[in-house]
């Protein structure tokens, strides 16, 4: 039995075909059942539907509603004032050093009520999804104490049960020190291990375990000793690496088989390769890259030569990417990234979808996936990574409905 059939799409199934990245049907239809793809290829070979809702999509672009792979959604508080005192010539590190940047969210994070960073975060993400959004990464890394980590977590979950949206966290700990950690960044980490990584894991809150391997935040040893413990409670890992130098963050990722690694501006040819080993995707994040006006671009021809996937994220938050628009982040790759239409498209359906582990569940349209649609009112696919600023969204459909 099948539950709903949309005919006359032009399907961009994002299956990679010869000589076609985006695995392109003209005349296609989608079959679901039970918020699963039971078909999606010709019209001509659609099963049989009796009792099914027909959905005529009259000649529009179907493709895999898209997943936003990274994003710090829950926070309290923005940072506009700090982006005018970087207007007046300050930088991201120095305003970071100076007791500013995450810190200053941090504060806010702690004195927002549960309501209110949930009501905050629910803003960010409706916006997301007008623009069809179907599964959202979500990190903590503002609360940097056990409670506060639990808690945004814990309103991250909550956005999955109030909105028709999957939802996946990261456990960003390690993210910056706290002030109470008094300049300790080693004691830190071993509270993380054996305090807070172990509540978290164990209440379920977390999907995967991030941190954030930078000279303003931790080195790769005391990564390494938070992926370590990560491993051991059975969690994946994930990296925001070498955004603002080499530390050799993307190598180290790798090493820990992470799903992806984040950023890589400067990622050398050795991490490229490390990653291409360890089938760690590669998450560039434009947004950032154009909020700080970075000027040293992610090695997008290494990762091609050595076949590291790339996957395009929101990476919002309020200090360095207040972005809530992947539409916007697709034409910034194409823009600044110079990556093509077919791998800006790639990059927010399949490699997003292994980003997070869960290629095997959506990100194509096929027989088995979650029945995950975004129907655009376009009829070319570069139209959605070409225009700025401009919403062809015409139905989302998120596990069938
Ligand atoms: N890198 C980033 O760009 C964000 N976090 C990170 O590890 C910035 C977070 C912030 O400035 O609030
Ligand atoms: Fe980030």
């Amino acid at each position: 039995m099948i539950d709903r059939l949309w005919t006359n799409a032009r399907l961009a199934t994002m299956v990679p075909q010869a000589g076609d990245g985006l695995g392109l049907v003209a005349g296609g239809a989608v079959a679901t059942r039970e918020g699963h793809i039971v078909y999606a290829g010709p019209m001509a070979g659609a099963p049989q539907a009796p009792g099914a809702e027909v959905i005529d999509c009259e000649g529009r672009l179907l493709t895999p509603g898209l997943v936003d792979c990274h994003t710090h959604l829950v926070y309290g508080g923005n940072r506009a004032r700090e982006f005018e005192l970087r207007l007046k010539g300050a930088t991201y590190e120095e305003i970071a050093l100076s007791g500013g940047g995450i810190l200053s969210t941090v504060s806010a994070t702690r004195a927002a009520s549960l309501e209110r960073l949930t009501e905050d975060a629910l803003k960010r993400l409706d916006t997301l999804m007008a623009e069809g959004i179907t599964t959202i990464e979500v990190k903590s890394g503002y609360g940097l104490d056990t409670a506060t980590e639990s808690r945004c977590l814990g309103v991250a979950r909550a956005l999955g049960r109030v909105r028709p949206v999957r939802v996946e966290t990261s456990f960003l700990g390690a993210h910056a020190l706290p002030p109470e950690a008094a300049g300790d960044k080693d004691a830190y980490i071993d509270r993380l291990i054996r305090e807070t990584l172990p509540q978290v894991a164990k209440a379920g809150l977390a999907d995967a375990v991030d941190a954030f391997c930078e000279g303003i935040a931790f080195s790769p040893a005391q990564v390494e000793r938070l992926f370590t413990a990560a491993t051991a409670l059975g969690l994946r890992v994930k990296l925001h690496a070498d955004q603002l130098s080499n530390l050799g963050g993307a190598a180290l990722a790798a090493r820990y088989k992470a799903l992806s690694a984040d950023h890589l501006e400067y990622t050398d040819e050795a991490g490229a390769m490390a990653m291409a080993g360890a089938g760690t995707v590669a998450v560039l994040l434009p947004g950032a890259y154009y909020f700080l006006r970075e000027t040293q671009k992610p090695p997008v021809d290494l990762f091609r030569k050595h076949g590291v996937p790339m996957a395009l994220a929101t990476d919002s938050n309020p200090g360095s990417s207040p972005l809530t628009s992947l539409l916007l982040t697709l034409n910034m790759g194409a823009t600044l990234f110079r990556l093509t239409v077919d791998e800006c498209l790639a990059g927010v359906t399949r490699n997003a979808a292994k980003a997070l582990g869960l290629d095997g569940e959506l990100g194509t349209l096929e027989a088995g996936k979650s029945c995950d649609l975004a129907i655009w009112d376009v009829a070319e696919p570069a139209e959605l990574v070409y225009r700025i600023g401009f919403n062809p969204l015409h139905t989302r459909v998120w596990r069938g409905q």
